[in-house]
Protein backbone atom coordinates (compact mmCIF):
# COMPACT_ATOMS: atom_id res chain seq x y z
CA UNK A 1 0.00 0.00 0.00
CA UNK A 2 1.22 3.19 -1.24
CA UNK A 3 0.20 7.07 0.33
CA UNK A 4 -0.23 8.84 -2.64
CA UNK A 5 1.34 12.42 -1.41
CA UNK A 6 1.05 14.03 -4.62
CA UNK A 7 -1.72 15.87 -7.00
CA UNK A 8 0.34 14.03 -10.55
CA UNK A 9 0.95 10.76 -9.29
CA UNK A 10 -2.58 10.21 -7.44
CA UNK A 11 -4.11 11.75 -11.10
CA UNK A 12 -1.70 9.09 -13.15
CA UNK A 13 -2.79 6.55 -10.34
CA UNK A 14 -6.35 6.57 -10.36
CA UNK A 15 -6.14 6.80 -14.05
CA UNK A 16 -4.47 3.54 -14.65
CA UNK A 17 -6.66 1.86 -11.90
CA UNK A 18 -9.68 2.77 -13.97
CA UNK A 19 -7.46 1.50 -17.50
CA UNK A 20 -6.78 -1.40 -14.96
CA UNK A 21 -10.12 -2.38 -13.73
CA UNK A 22 -11.82 -5.46 -14.25
CA UNK A 23 -15.44 -4.94 -15.19
CA UNK A 24 -18.62 -6.68 -14.37
CA UNK A 25 -21.37 -5.78 -17.08
CA UNK A 26 -24.31 -6.19 -15.21
CA UNK A 27 -26.57 -5.68 -18.39
CA UNK A 28 -26.43 -7.34 -22.24
CA UNK A 29 -28.52 -8.44 -24.46
CA UNK A 30 -25.57 -11.21 -25.69
CA UNK A 31 -26.28 -15.20 -25.79
CA UNK A 32 -23.71 -17.44 -25.76
CA UNK A 33 -22.17 -19.25 -29.49
CA UNK A 34 -24.53 -22.33 -28.12
CA UNK A 35 -27.43 -20.02 -28.62
CA UNK A 36 -26.81 -20.25 -32.31
CA UNK A 37 -27.72 -17.09 -34.29
CA UNK A 38 -29.16 -15.24 -31.22
CA UNK A 39 -25.08 -14.10 -30.66
CA UNK A 40 -25.21 -11.18 -32.78
CA UNK A 41 -21.81 -9.74 -33.81
CA UNK A 42 -19.90 -8.63 -36.71
CA UNK A 43 -19.60 -4.99 -38.80
CA UNK A 44 -22.90 -5.83 -40.68
CA UNK A 45 -24.57 -6.34 -37.37
CA UNK A 46 -22.93 -3.47 -35.79
CA UNK A 47 -24.60 -1.15 -39.16
CA UNK A 48 -27.49 -2.13 -38.16
CA UNK A 49 -27.23 -2.28 -35.06
CA UNK A 50 -31.38 -0.49 -33.74
CA UNK A 51 -29.50 2.96 -32.34
CA UNK A 52 -28.01 3.56 -35.89
CA UNK A 53 -30.30 2.37 -37.86
CA UNK A 54 -33.23 5.10 -36.50
CA UNK A 55 -30.58 7.33 -36.82
CA UNK A 56 -30.61 6.22 -40.71
CA UNK A 57 -34.14 7.31 -40.84
CA UNK A 58 -33.70 10.98 -39.93
CA UNK A 59 -31.76 11.10 -42.55
CA UNK A 60 -32.64 8.30 -45.42
CA UNK A 61 -32.73 8.40 -48.90
CA UNK A 62 -36.50 9.61 -49.69
CA UNK A 63 -38.79 6.91 -50.34
CA UNK A 64 -37.14 4.18 -48.19
CA UNK A 65 -39.18 3.16 -45.75
CA UNK A 66 -38.56 1.30 -42.61
CA UNK A 67 -40.63 -1.76 -43.95
CA UNK A 68 -38.91 -1.55 -47.31
CA UNK A 69 -35.34 -1.59 -45.54
CA UNK A 70 -36.38 -4.56 -42.98
CA UNK A 71 -36.96 -6.72 -46.29
CA UNK A 72 -32.63 -6.05 -47.57
CA UNK A 73 -30.44 -8.66 -46.91
CA UNK A 74 -28.15 -7.50 -43.83
CA UNK A 75 -25.45 -6.88 -45.97
CA UNK A 76 -27.81 -4.11 -48.11
CA UNK A 77 -28.87 -2.58 -44.96
CA UNK A 78 -25.31 -1.96 -43.65
CA UNK A 79 -23.81 -0.93 -46.84
CA UNK A 80 -27.25 1.97 -46.39
CA UNK A 81 -25.85 3.10 -43.13
CA UNK A 82 -22.46 2.93 -43.67
CA UNK A 83 -22.95 5.39 -46.63
CA UNK A 84 -25.69 7.77 -44.88
CA UNK A 85 -24.50 8.17 -41.07
CA UNK A 86 -21.04 7.52 -41.97
CA UNK A 87 -19.67 8.76 -44.54
CA UNK A 88 -22.18 11.36 -46.18
CA UNK A 89 -22.79 12.71 -42.00
CA UNK A 90 -19.75 12.02 -40.53
CA UNK A 91 -19.96 9.51 -37.81
CA UNK A 92 -20.70 12.22 -35.59
CA UNK A 93 -23.39 10.34 -32.99
CA UNK A 94 -22.16 7.96 -29.85
CA UNK A 95 -23.38 5.24 -31.83
CA UNK A 96 -21.31 5.79 -35.21
CA UNK A 97 -18.23 6.58 -32.50
CA UNK A 98 -19.15 3.26 -31.17
CA UNK A 99 -18.32 1.77 -34.17
CA UNK A 100 -15.20 3.37 -35.18
CA UNK A 101 -13.60 2.45 -31.99
CA UNK A 102 -13.92 -0.84 -31.73
CA UNK A 103 -12.79 -1.34 -35.13
CA UNK A 104 -9.92 0.60 -34.51
CA UNK A 105 -9.36 -1.18 -31.35
CA UNK A 106 -9.99 -4.69 -33.22
CA UNK A 107 -6.45 -3.14 -35.50
CA UNK A 108 -8.64 -2.61 -38.23
CA UNK A 109 -8.18 0.17 -40.65
CA UNK A 110 -11.23 2.37 -40.34
CA UNK A 111 -9.18 5.12 -41.01
CA UNK A 112 -9.27 3.55 -44.85
CA UNK A 113 -13.25 3.69 -45.09
CA UNK A 114 -12.10 0.25 -46.29
CA UNK A 115 -15.87 -1.68 -45.38
CA UNK A 116 -15.12 -4.73 -48.07
CA UNK A 117 -11.46 -5.04 -46.19
CA UNK A 118 -13.59 -4.99 -42.67
CA UNK A 119 -16.24 -7.78 -43.72
CA UNK A 120 -13.33 -10.05 -45.18
CA UNK A 121 -11.45 -9.78 -41.88
CA UNK A 122 -14.81 -10.57 -39.61
CA UNK A 123 -15.34 -13.82 -42.07
CA UNK A 124 -12.48 -15.37 -41.18
CA UNK A 125 -13.26 -15.34 -37.06
CA UNK A 126 -14.49 -17.38 -35.50
CA UNK A 127 -17.60 -17.61 -33.12
CA UNK A 128 -16.17 -19.08 -29.37
CA UNK A 129 -12.62 -17.53 -29.83
CA UNK A 130 -13.50 -14.21 -31.02
CA UNK A 131 -16.30 -13.86 -27.77
CA UNK A 132 -13.18 -14.44 -25.55
CA UNK A 133 -10.98 -11.71 -27.84
CA UNK A 134 -13.42 -9.15 -27.02
CA UNK A 135 -14.24 -9.91 -23.58
CA UNK A 136 -10.03 -9.87 -23.16
CA UNK A 137 -10.51 -5.99 -25.38
CA UNK A 138 -13.00 -4.84 -22.99
CA UNK A 139 -11.37 -6.08 -19.89
CA UNK A 140 -14.61 -7.78 -18.49
CA UNK A 141 -14.72 -10.66 -15.81
CA UNK A 142 -18.27 -11.77 -17.44
CA UNK A 143 -21.36 -10.11 -18.42
CA UNK A 144 -25.10 -10.90 -17.57
CA UNK A 145 -27.50 -11.79 -20.43
CA UNK A 146 -31.36 -10.87 -20.45
CA UNK A 147 -33.02 -14.62 -21.45
CA UNK A 148 -36.73 -14.66 -21.52
CA UNK A 149 -38.72 -17.24 -21.40
CA UNK A 150 -41.55 -15.89 -23.46
CA UNK A 151 -38.98 -15.17 -26.59
CA UNK A 152 -39.85 -18.98 -28.63
CA UNK A 153 -36.68 -18.87 -30.26
CA UNK A 154 -34.51 -18.49 -26.41
CA UNK A 155 -36.61 -21.05 -25.14
CA UNK A 156 -35.38 -23.83 -27.61
CA UNK A 157 -31.96 -23.38 -26.61
CA UNK A 158 -32.48 -23.73 -23.22
CA UNK A 159 -34.50 -26.90 -23.90
CA UNK A 160 -31.19 -28.28 -24.90
CA UNK A 161 -29.87 -27.99 -21.70
CA UNK A 162 -26.16 -27.26 -22.62
CA UNK A 163 -23.75 -26.34 -19.80
CA UNK A 164 -23.09 -22.63 -19.29
CA UNK A 165 -20.49 -20.47 -20.62
CA UNK A 166 -18.29 -19.15 -17.99
CA UNK A 167 -17.94 -15.64 -19.58
CA UNK A 168 -22.06 -14.97 -19.26
CA UNK A 169 -24.48 -15.14 -16.28
CA UNK A 170 -27.92 -15.69 -17.45
CA UNK A 171 -31.14 -12.87 -15.71
CA UNK A 172 -34.70 -13.99 -16.08
CA UNK A 173 -36.40 -11.23 -18.12
CA UNK A 174 -40.13 -11.25 -17.49
CA UNK A 175 -41.30 -8.18 -18.83
CA UNK A 176 -44.49 -10.07 -20.19
CA UNK A 177 -45.71 -10.25 -17.15
CA UNK A 178 -46.35 -7.09 -16.37
CA UNK A 179 -46.25 -5.75 -20.11
CA UNK A 180 -48.55 -8.31 -21.99
CA UNK A 181 -50.37 -10.31 -18.95
CA UNK A 182 -52.74 -12.41 -21.61
CA UNK A 183 -50.17 -13.07 -24.23
CA UNK A 184 -48.10 -14.70 -21.41
CA UNK A 185 -50.82 -16.35 -19.70
CA UNK A 186 -51.26 -18.16 -23.48
CA UNK A 187 -47.39 -19.24 -23.44
CA UNK A 188 -47.68 -20.61 -19.45
CA UNK A 189 -50.58 -22.52 -20.33
CA UNK A 190 -49.04 -24.09 -23.65
CA UNK A 191 -46.29 -24.86 -21.16
CA UNK A 192 -48.68 -26.27 -19.39
CA UNK A 193 -49.62 -24.17 -16.31
CA UNK A 194 -53.00 -23.08 -15.21
CA UNK A 195 -53.25 -19.33 -16.33
CA UNK A 196 -56.27 -17.83 -17.38
CA UNK A 197 -55.85 -15.09 -20.02
CA UNK A 198 -58.11 -12.20 -18.20
CA UNK A 199 -57.44 -10.83 -14.54
CA UNK A 200 -60.11 -10.51 -12.56
CA UNK A 201 -59.24 -8.89 -9.11
CA UNK A 202 -59.84 -10.97 -6.23
CA UNK A 203 -61.08 -14.04 -8.29
CA UNK A 204 -60.45 -17.73 -7.70
CA UNK A 205 -58.93 -17.91 -11.10
CA UNK A 206 -56.72 -14.88 -10.91
CA UNK A 207 -55.17 -16.71 -7.40
CA UNK A 208 -54.81 -19.93 -9.41
CA UNK A 209 -53.05 -17.64 -12.27
CA UNK A 210 -50.76 -16.15 -9.89
CA UNK A 211 -49.62 -19.33 -8.07
CA UNK A 212 -49.32 -20.66 -11.63
CA UNK A 213 -46.74 -17.87 -12.49
CA UNK A 214 -44.87 -18.12 -9.71
CA UNK A 215 -44.51 -21.60 -10.46
CA UNK A 216 -43.85 -21.23 -13.87
CA UNK A 217 -40.66 -18.65 -12.38
CA UNK A 218 -39.50 -20.89 -10.25
CA UNK A 219 -39.20 -23.91 -12.50
CA UNK A 220 -37.64 -21.08 -15.43
CA UNK A 221 -35.25 -20.57 -12.08
CA UNK A 222 -34.16 -23.68 -11.63
CA UNK A 223 -33.34 -24.50 -15.21
CA UNK A 224 -31.26 -21.23 -15.82
CA UNK A 225 -30.07 -20.36 -12.28
CA UNK A 226 -30.34 -16.20 -12.84
CA UNK A 227 -28.53 -14.00 -11.01
CA UNK A 228 -32.12 -11.55 -11.02
CA UNK A 229 -35.42 -11.26 -12.02
CA UNK A 230 -35.53 -8.25 -14.67
CA UNK A 231 -37.90 -6.22 -16.65
CA UNK A 232 -38.37 -2.67 -18.16
CA UNK A 233 -41.37 -0.79 -17.42
CA UNK A 234 -43.35 2.35 -19.07
CA UNK A 235 -42.67 5.49 -18.33
CA UNK A 236 -45.99 5.53 -16.62
CA UNK A 237 -45.29 2.93 -14.05
CA UNK A 238 -46.50 4.03 -10.60
CA UNK A 239 -46.84 1.32 -7.60
CA UNK A 240 -48.92 0.65 -5.58
CA UNK A 241 -51.90 0.47 -7.72
CA UNK A 242 -55.04 -1.73 -8.66
CA UNK A 243 -54.12 -2.09 -12.26
CA UNK A 244 -53.37 -6.13 -13.71
CA UNK A 245 -49.07 -5.26 -13.59
CA UNK A 246 -49.70 -4.12 -10.09
CA UNK A 247 -51.22 -6.79 -8.68
CA UNK A 248 -48.91 -8.84 -11.16
CA UNK A 249 -45.96 -7.42 -9.19
CA UNK A 250 -47.24 -7.93 -5.67
CA UNK A 251 -48.52 -11.49 -6.05
CA UNK A 252 -46.34 -12.89 -8.59
CA UNK A 253 -43.05 -10.91 -8.93
CA UNK A 254 -42.20 -10.00 -5.44
CA UNK A 255 -43.27 -13.33 -3.91
CA UNK A 256 -40.94 -15.04 -6.46
CA UNK A 257 -38.39 -13.18 -5.64
CA UNK A 258 -38.96 -13.80 -2.08
CA UNK A 259 -38.74 -17.66 -2.02
CA UNK A 260 -36.31 -17.67 -4.58
CA UNK A 261 -33.91 -15.70 -3.23
CA UNK A 262 -33.77 -13.59 -6.45
CA UNK A 263 -32.63 -9.31 -6.55
CA UNK A 264 -35.34 -7.33 -9.03
CA UNK A 265 -33.50 -5.13 -11.77
CA UNK A 266 -36.00 -2.46 -12.81
CA UNK A 267 -35.52 -0.45 -15.79
CA UNK A 268 -38.25 2.11 -15.63
CA UNK A 269 -39.05 5.06 -18.32
CA UNK A 270 -39.70 3.54 -21.66
CA UNK A 271 -42.25 4.70 -23.91
CA UNK A 272 -42.21 2.21 -25.89
CA UNK A 273 -43.18 1.82 -29.56
CA UNK A 274 -43.12 5.45 -30.08
CA UNK A 275 -43.08 4.61 -33.48
CA UNK A 276 -43.33 0.89 -34.31
CA UNK A 277 -42.25 0.98 -38.13
CA UNK A 278 -38.88 1.43 -36.33
CA UNK A 279 -38.99 -2.05 -34.61
CA UNK A 280 -36.46 -2.09 -31.56
CA UNK A 281 -35.05 1.37 -32.69
CA UNK A 282 -38.84 2.48 -32.41
CA UNK A 283 -39.11 2.61 -28.56
CA UNK A 284 -38.62 6.31 -26.46
CA UNK A 285 -38.55 7.66 -23.36
CA UNK A 286 -40.46 9.60 -20.74
CA UNK A 287 -40.49 11.16 -17.65
CA UNK A 288 -41.13 8.04 -14.38
CA UNK A 289 -42.22 8.03 -11.15
CA UNK A 290 -39.24 7.58 -8.60
CA UNK A 291 -42.03 7.13 -5.94
CA UNK A 292 -42.38 3.68 -6.92
CA UNK A 293 -39.34 2.71 -6.73
CA UNK A 294 -39.53 4.11 -3.10
CA UNK A 295 -42.58 2.40 -2.48
CA UNK A 296 -41.53 -0.65 -3.70
CA UNK A 297 -37.95 -0.44 -1.41
CA UNK A 298 -40.09 0.59 1.33
CA UNK A 299 -42.82 -2.22 1.40
CA UNK A 300 -39.72 -5.07 1.14
CA UNK A 301 -37.12 -4.19 2.51
CA UNK A 302 -35.70 -7.88 2.55
CA UNK A 303 -36.06 -7.97 -1.10
CA UNK A 304 -32.75 -6.37 -2.97
CA UNK A 305 -33.97 -3.76 -5.94
CA UNK A 306 -31.30 -2.87 -8.89
CA UNK A 307 -32.99 -0.01 -10.67
CA UNK A 308 -31.73 2.09 -13.72
CA UNK A 309 -34.15 4.35 -15.01
CA UNK A 310 -34.18 6.18 -19.03
CA UNK A 311 -35.19 9.54 -18.67
CA UNK A 312 -32.14 12.45 -17.40
CA UNK A 313 -34.95 14.09 -15.21
CA UNK A 314 -35.39 11.07 -12.90
CA UNK A 315 -31.77 10.83 -12.22
CA UNK A 316 -31.64 13.12 -9.02
CA UNK A 317 -34.42 12.48 -7.46
CA UNK A 318 -33.69 8.58 -7.83
CA UNK A 319 -29.98 9.15 -6.31
CA UNK A 320 -31.89 10.69 -3.23
CA UNK A 321 -33.67 7.69 -2.75
CA UNK A 322 -31.20 5.33 -3.24
CA UNK A 323 -29.52 7.16 0.01
CA UNK A 324 -32.49 6.17 1.70
CA UNK A 325 -32.73 2.31 1.08
CA UNK A 326 -29.91 -0.35 1.42
CA UNK A 327 -31.68 -2.86 -0.37
CA UNK A 328 -31.82 -0.30 -3.76
CA UNK A 329 -28.58 -0.31 -5.81
CA UNK A 330 -28.26 1.90 -8.61
CA UNK A 331 -26.74 0.50 -11.80
CA UNK A 332 -25.93 2.31 -15.28
CA UNK A 333 -26.60 4.82 -17.65
CA UNK A 334 -29.53 2.91 -19.75
CA UNK A 335 -29.68 3.14 -23.47
CA UNK A 336 -30.02 7.19 -24.21
CA UNK A 337 -28.42 8.51 -21.21
CA UNK A 338 -25.46 6.05 -22.28
CA UNK A 339 -23.97 9.35 -24.21
CA UNK A 340 -20.50 10.96 -22.77
CA UNK A 341 -22.35 13.69 -21.39
CA UNK A 342 -24.97 12.21 -19.44
CA UNK A 343 -22.65 9.27 -18.57
CA UNK A 344 -19.97 12.10 -16.81
CA UNK A 345 -23.08 14.03 -15.06
CA UNK A 346 -24.90 10.81 -13.63
CA UNK A 347 -21.77 9.64 -12.58
CA UNK A 348 -20.36 13.01 -11.11
CA UNK A 349 -23.79 13.17 -9.53
CA UNK A 350 -24.04 9.68 -7.82
CA UNK A 351 -20.48 10.03 -6.53
CA UNK A 352 -21.41 13.14 -4.94
CA UNK A 353 -24.56 11.85 -3.53
CA UNK A 354 -23.63 8.19 -2.62
CA UNK A 355 -20.09 7.70 -2.94
CA UNK A 356 -18.66 4.72 -4.39
CA UNK A 357 -21.27 2.68 -4.13
CA UNK A 358 -23.12 2.25 -7.22
CA UNK A 359 -22.58 0.34 -10.45
CA UNK A 360 -21.47 3.38 -13.19
CA UNK A 361 -22.56 1.58 -16.08
CA UNK A 362 -23.51 -1.49 -18.09
CA UNK A 363 -23.27 -1.66 -21.97
CA UNK A 364 -26.55 -3.40 -22.77
CA UNK A 365 -24.45 -4.15 -25.70
CA UNK A 366 -26.89 -6.16 -28.15
CA UNK A 367 -23.99 -6.47 -30.48
CA UNK A 368 -21.05 -8.55 -29.21
CA UNK A 369 -17.99 -6.29 -30.86
CA UNK A 370 -19.76 -2.94 -29.20
CA UNK A 371 -18.62 -4.42 -25.94
CA UNK A 372 -15.31 -2.69 -27.11
CA UNK A 373 -16.37 0.67 -27.39
CA UNK A 374 -19.27 1.19 -25.13
CA UNK A 375 -16.21 0.11 -22.15
CA UNK A 376 -13.76 2.39 -23.78
CA UNK A 377 -15.74 5.05 -23.43
CA UNK A 378 -17.23 4.57 -20.28
CA UNK A 379 -13.62 4.12 -18.73
CA UNK A 380 -12.51 7.54 -20.17
CA UNK A 381 -15.38 9.20 -18.55
CA UNK A 382 -15.09 7.22 -15.35
CA UNK A 383 -11.44 7.88 -15.22
CA UNK A 384 -11.54 11.56 -15.66
CA UNK A 385 -14.73 12.41 -12.94
CA UNK A 386 -12.93 10.19 -10.52
CA UNK A 387 -9.07 11.71 -11.20
CA UNK A 388 -11.22 14.69 -10.82
CA UNK A 389 -12.92 13.84 -7.15
CA UNK A 390 -9.46 12.54 -5.78
CA UNK A 391 -7.94 15.94 -6.92
CA UNK A 392 -10.56 17.88 -5.01
CA UNK A 393 -10.20 15.21 -2.10
CA UNK A 394 -6.10 15.41 -2.15
CA UNK A 395 -7.04 19.34 -2.03
CA UNK A 396 -8.80 19.18 0.89
CA UNK A 397 -6.43 17.05 2.56
CA UNK A 398 -7.08 13.40 2.36
CA UNK A 399 -4.40 11.54 1.46
CA UNK A 400 -5.02 8.33 -0.70
CA UNK A 401 -3.68 5.05 -1.16
CA UNK A 402 -3.41 3.12 -3.95
CA UNK A 403 -5.12 0.33 -3.07
CA UNK A 404 -7.96 3.01 -2.10
CA UNK A 405 -8.11 4.06 -5.43
CA UNK A 406 -8.06 0.96 -7.09
CA UNK A 407 -10.59 -0.23 -5.15
CA UNK A 408 -12.68 3.07 -5.45
CA UNK A 409 -12.15 2.22 -9.61
CA UNK A 410 -13.76 -1.40 -9.81
CA UNK A 411 -16.49 -0.51 -6.69
CA UNK A 412 -17.67 2.00 -9.84
CA UNK A 413 -17.55 -1.07 -12.57
CA UNK A 414 -18.42 -3.91 -10.78
CA UNK A 415 -17.10 -4.41 -7.71
CA UNK A 416 -20.05 -2.41 -5.52
CA UNK A 417 -22.71 -4.73 -7.41
CA UNK A 418 -21.14 -7.91 -6.23
CA UNK A 419 -20.75 -6.31 -2.84
CA UNK A 420 -24.91 -5.09 -3.46
CA UNK A 421 -25.63 -9.01 -4.24
CA UNK A 422 -23.52 -10.79 -1.73
CA UNK A 423 -25.23 -9.19 0.90
O1 LIG B 1 -30.76 -0.62 -25.13
C1 LIG B 1 -31.41 -1.34 -25.88
O2 LIG B 1 -30.88 -1.99 -26.76
C2 LIG B 1 -32.89 -1.37 -25.76
O3 LIG B 1 -33.42 -1.80 -26.94
C3 LIG B 1 -33.46 -2.34 -24.78
O4 LIG B 1 -32.88 -3.56 -24.95
C4 LIG B 1 -33.40 -2.08 -23.36
O5 LIG B 1 -32.09 -1.96 -22.91
C5 LIG B 1 -34.08 -3.20 -22.63
O6 LIG B 1 -33.40 -4.05 -22.04
O7 LIG B 1 -35.31 -3.23 -22.67
ZN1 LIG C 1 -31.39 -3.80 -22.38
Amino acid sequence: MTVLNDPATLDSTVRKAVADATVTDIHTHLFPPSHGNLLLWNVDEMLTYHYLTAELFTMAPSGLTPADFRKMPKCRQADLVWEHVFLRRGALSEAARGVVTTLNKLGLDIGGRDLAGIRKWFAQQKTESYLVKVFELAGLDYAVMTNDPFQVAEVEHWRAGRPPHDLLKPALRIDALVADWPAAAGMMTAAGYETAAKLEADSFDEARSFKEARRFLADWAKKIKPVYLAMSLPSDFTYPTDQPRGRVLSNVIIPAARELGLPIAMMIGTRRRANPALGDGGDAVGVADVLAVQNLCAENPDIKFLVTMLSRVNQHELCVCARKFGNLHLFGCWWFCNTPSIIEEMTKMRLELLGANFTANHSDARVLDLLISKWSHTRDIVADVLADKYGLLFQAGWRPTDDEVRRGARNLLGGAYEEFMAK
